[in-house]
Order: C-alpha cells, then sequence, then structure tokens
C-alpha cells in the first residue's frame, strides 16, 4: 500500500459541460478542455477525474450512458479524446474517468434489445418484474430523482428498476453476462491508457433478492436500504478488480453513498482487492431536514464529528476521498463558508486548508480553486437539472410548500450551482464561450473569475497553487497520524498529523469573529514553524487568536 501515486496525487474534478467551449455552441468540450491543460499545470494537480463523457441522451447530464465505447457528440470525437489523454500525459497529468454501471441509458442498445422480449438473450441485463397480483408496482421503492422507481413497458407488460431517472434503467449484475460486458468495456478504455475509474453510485448496485418494500420514506428514496451496500457488493468489487483492475496500474475511487465504517474498510482495505478509495457521502446529509431538501441548521460539532468518525476509523485500514464540493453539491464557500464579499476568499482558503490537511487524496471540484459560489436563479426556466426540475414540479403539484419556499430550497441544495460554467475572465459570458451558454453564467463572474484569480498574488486560486505544493513537500500529510481536539468547540477545528517526531498543527476557524486558541496541553509545539496560512502570521510562534475564517499550520520537527 505504501508509496501508491493515488495517495500523493490531487485530483482535479472536470464537468466538460461546464468547462471550456471550444466551438461556440454554447456546450463545454474536449478540445476546451485540451486548451486550459497549461491552466492544470499551472495549478500543479496531478491527476484529472474527467465526469462522463460518452454518448448519452442527456438526460442527466452524461450519467445515463447510450454507448460506452464512443464519446458524445456535443463533446467531440474518439479520436479528440484520445488527444486529450496523450496531452494530459505529456503534461504529466493523469486521467480519470467516470465508470456508470448502475445504470444505462434507455436508449443503450443492451435496453433496446433486453425491452423488445421476454426471452431476448439480454433481458437479465436490467431488472424487470411483473405487477403485483391486485395490480399495483412490484415494490413502493422511490427514485432518487422523485417518483416511483418502477416504469411500465408495454412490449412485455412488465416494470423495470430506475433508482434513478426513467431514462437510467438499472442493470442487474446478478447476470454474469453484464458482468463480463461490463468488465470488456472497462479493459477497452484501459487498454487505451487511462490511469483509472471513478465508479458512480457504485453501493447501490446489488439488490436485495426478492426487492422487497422499503420502510417508508427517507432520504434519498424509500427502498434505500436494500440497494445501498447490498448483498453482493463486495463480491462484484473483488470480482472486477481481480478480473480487470489489478492488471493495471490504475485507481478507483467509488462513490459510495451512506454507508458505514465497516463498508468504508472493505471497500478500500488494501488487502481486499476491492476499490482503492472510497468518496462517502456523511457530511452531505448534515444540513438536511427530514423532507426532501429541507433546510437544516448544521453546528460545527456535528461536521467535525463525521470527518473525525471517518478520518480516525479508517486509518491504517483504507483510504479516504477529500472533497468539499463536486457537480452534485452547492458550492462549499456558500455552504459551510461564507460567501459575502467580505469573507468569500479567507474562507473559501480556510476550507481548502482543511481539504489538503486531513488524511486522504484531495479533489478539486472546478471553479472551487478560485472561490466561486452558488447562484440564485429566479425562475424555475433558468435551471436545466433534472433533479432540481423534478423536485420544484412535484412540490408545484402538490402545493404544499410555497414556490419561495421550493426556490429557496434549489438555491441551497440544487446541482446547478455548481453546474454554471467555469468563470475564466470577465469577457461576456465568462470567457467560457463565444455562443449562447446551456446555462447561464453566474452573475457574479466579472469579479470572480480566473482571469483576477491569477493576477492577484493573494488570491484563492495562489493559495490553492501552494497547498497543492505543500503536499508534494510534506510526507506527512500523506501517512501522518489524525488527532482531534475540542471536539465540542462550535467555531474552532483544531487537529494534528504526527508521524515519527513531527507534528503538524492545524487549526481552522470556521466562524466570523475573533476566537482564543489555546495549544492543547499534551502538545508540544515550541519550535514550530508555519507552514501555510490564509492571513499574515508569525514564521516561529503559534498566535494566541484566530481571525475570522482563519486558518493556519505549523510544523514541528
Ligand atoms: O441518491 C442520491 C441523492 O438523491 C445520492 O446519494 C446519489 O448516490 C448520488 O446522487 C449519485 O450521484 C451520481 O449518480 C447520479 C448522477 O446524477 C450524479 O451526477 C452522480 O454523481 C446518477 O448517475
Ligand atoms: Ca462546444
Amino acid at each position: 500500500m505504501e508509496g501508491k501515486w493515488w495517495k500523493e496525487a490531487v485530483i482535479y474534478q472536470i464537468y466538460p459541460r461546464s468547462f471550456m467551449d471550444s466551438n461556440g455552441d454554447g456546450i463545454g468540450d474536449l478540445k476546451g478542455i485540451i486548451s486550459k491543460i497549461d491552466y492544470l499545470v499551472e495549478l500543479g494537480v496531478s491527476c484529472v477525474w474527467l465526469c462522463p463523457v460518452y454518448k448519452s441522451p442527456n438526460c442527466d447530464n452524461g450519467y445515463d450512458i447510450s454507448d460506452y465505447r464512443d464519446i458524445m457528440d456535443d463533446f467531440g470525437t474518439l479520436e479528440i479524446w484520445e488527444e486529450l489523454l496523450h496531452e494530459l500525459h505529456k503534461h504529466n497529468i493523469r486521467l480519470v474517468m467516470d465508470l456508470v454501471v448502475n445504470h444505462s441509458s434507455d436508449e443503450n442498445q443492451w435496453f433496446v434489445e433486453s425491452r423488445s422480449s421476454l426471452d431476448n438473450p439480454k433481458r437479465d441485463y436490467y431488472i424487470w418484474r411483473s405487477a403485483k397480483p391486485d395490480g399495483s408496482l412490484p415494490n413502493n421503492w422511490m427514485a432518487c430523482f422523485g417518483g416511483p422507481a418502477w416504469e411500465y413497458d408495454k412490449t412485455t407488460d412488465q416494470y423495470y428498476l430506475h433508482l434513478f431517472a426513467i431514462k437510467q434503467p438499472d442493470l442487474n449484475w446478478e447476470s454474469q453476462h453484464l458482468r463480463e460486458e461490463i468488465q470488456s468495456m472497462m479493459k477497452f478504455w484501459l487498454d487505451k491508457g487511462i490511469d483509472g475509474f471513478r465508479m458512480d453510485a457504485i453501493s447501490y448496485i446489488s439488490k436485495v433478492a426478492g426487492l422487497p418494500d422499503g420502510k417508508g420514506k427517507g432520504e434519498p428514496g424509500t427502498g434505500f436500504e436494500h440497494y445501498a451496500q447490498g448483498p453482493h457488493i463486495h463480491e462484484y468489487l473483488h470480482e472486477l478488480n481481480t478480473k480487470v483492475l489489478s492488471n493495471y496500474d490504475c485507481m478507483t475511487v467509488g462513490e459510495v453513498s451512506y454507508v458505514d465504517l465497516k463498508d468504508g474498510i472493505d471497500f478500500s482495505g488494501p488487502d481486499r482487492q476491492e476499490i482503492n478509495m472510497i468518496y462517502m457521502y456523511d457530511l452531505l446529509g448534515m444540513d438536511k431536514g427530514e423532507k426532501r431538501w429541507q433546510i437544516r441548521d448544521w453546528k460545527l460539532p456535528e461536521f467535525k464529528s463525521i470527518i473525525c468518525k471517518w478520518q480516525k476509523g479508517l486509518s491504517g485500514k483504507g483510504w479516504n476521498s477529500l472533497y468539499i464540493s463536486n457537480h452534485d453539491i452547492p458550492r462549499a464557500v456558500s455552504r459551510y463558508g461564507n460567501d459575502s464579499p467580505e469573507y468569500r476568499i479567507v474562507s473559501a482558503k480556510m476550507l481548502a486548508t482543511m481539504n489538503h490537511t486531513l488524511q486522504g487524496t484531495p479533489y478539486i471540484y472546478q471553479g472551487e480553486e478560485i472561490g466561486m459560489t452558488n447562484v440564485k436563479f429566479d425562475s424555475i426556466d433558468d435551471y436545466d437539472d433534472i433533479e432540481i426540475r423534478n423536485f420544484y414540479y412535484e412540490n408545484e403539484e402538490t402545493h404544499e410548500r410555497t414556490r419561495e419556499d421550493i426556490m429557496a430550497s434549489i438555491h441551497h441544495f440544487g446541482r446547478d450551482n455548481s453546474r454554471t460554467p467555469m468563470q475564466w475572465d470577465s469577457s461576456p459570458n465568462a470567457g467560457f464561450t463565444t455562443g449562447k451558454p446551456w446555462i447561464k453564467i453566474n452573475p457574479n463572474y466579472q469579479s470572480i473569475n480566473v482571469a483576477e484569480s491569477l493576477s492577484d498574488p493573494n488570491s484563492v486560486f495562489h493559495y490553492y497553487q501552494k497547498l497543492i505544493k505543500m503536499r508534494k513537500e510534506l510526507p506527512i500529510l500523506i501517512d501522518g497520524h489524525f488527532d482531534s481536539y475540542y471536539e465540542d468547540d462550535l467555531n474552532l477545528f483544531v487537529y494534528t498529523r504526527t508521524l515519527e517526531n513531527q507534528v503538524l498543527f492545524i487549526a481552522l476557524n470556521f466562524s466570523n469573529s475573533t476566537q482564543n486558541l489555546a495549544i492543547p496541553s499534551n502538545l508540544s509545539l515550541e519550535g514550530s514553524k508555519l507552514v501555510i496560512s490564509n492571513y499574515e502570521n508569525d514564521e516561529s510562534s503559534i498566535p494566541k487568536q484566530l481571525r475570522p475564517y482563519e486558518a493556519i499550520v505549523y510544523l514541528k520537527n
């Protein structure tokens, strides 16, 4: 397990639709990414995770794949993709592709064949059931994007299961033929030279036998307990590992929603031969109330206890991904920091400090490195995301919530917060496109953009650059043991990383007021040197107070 490149990597996540448009059609594309490789080099990241670029009718922006071995026309061609891979590798940046195999698109040839007749050889590639004798749906499961998880198909008078959108039928992993097809598709990409896979919704691939009714409503939907970390999940991952992945120098990161610690260890334990690291979701439920997308106040101790549980629990036993934003969640600075003009920059840097000093592999989601924020569109018509739109229309229909209330939830949780185009400069459309962007640009692009960030030595961008460099220079950040202090403190997150005689001391102020900082009594930190801070600080003495959103990192050798 020692010396694995993916432990030392800093991974940059690209959502291709919103990154850079090269041909003025308003949609980001592969050539656009190629044109920005120098930017990634300047930032210093060593790996890119590219969200799906395969052929897709785009009901869920590429997470509904109709051809696993070809590229979406909007994004380019397989040839241009090869060029992207080549260019990234030339610049010492690895490429991790998204692997979406809990479901495919209903336009995938597999599904077209599967639905055609009861005895089609690919019938069992998907999960088909008849109605119950009383005519009701096969079970009460709800889809993650709203509505029942079953869709009727009249050709064979049966229903198919879809845990996400209607156009995303779930694949049946119990079929050995299906598993072999997936293995061969993974080889196709690995043989082209990619460096690994991010496995989408992978903890959902095994469903409990008999597909029993679920226990009532919950997040993400009724029935969850029967398919999240189902009975064969570890067996299936082990099979992919031994049959395919172990033959390549590649990494895998599994998106595992709401799993427990034991499973987290089983997924990522080095001796288990399943996946290399987990990408867990616990933090994301923290600010959600009982009802879907209900806003709930959170306190720092809850936030810390989730992080500490995984830091301590996986230590020496598994490996974690570190992230504060991605394409499915609101912007970190708006959610956990403070996106007011006064504190945006300093709080974005504070959160970044945390994400690069915990144990695990840090991920940066495009735009996070310049402190991009959430967006508040007034009209539902300005939103594109299927989850947001379903949420809006379902709630509008029931009249249980006011329009203001519905929009407040969308502004807070909606996935389009992080999908507005990358803000490159202050020219029209933020330099993202010369045409009409597929989704509106965040109106704050004139002040928050890459050009501005590159020209300011104190920018969020330059701070990220330093953090990435710091990780390369300090092995303690990879292997150091994690301990935390003052876990009940409402404002400060204080922890150390320890490796042999070295101690790295990290203190973060999550509040907008000055807080006293006492050095934990069991630590002797005399002679510590400043490694990084988001304010001016003394090189060799740890401050006794932390200013609003201040972050400090000191190293005792
Ligand atoms: O169900 C959820 C929220 O409603 C999440 O826990 C879920 O596991 C997560 O949203 C899965 O996300 C991934 O798969 C989706 C896709 O829309 C997302 O963009 C992707 O990250 C379906 O492929
Ligand atoms: Ca384009």
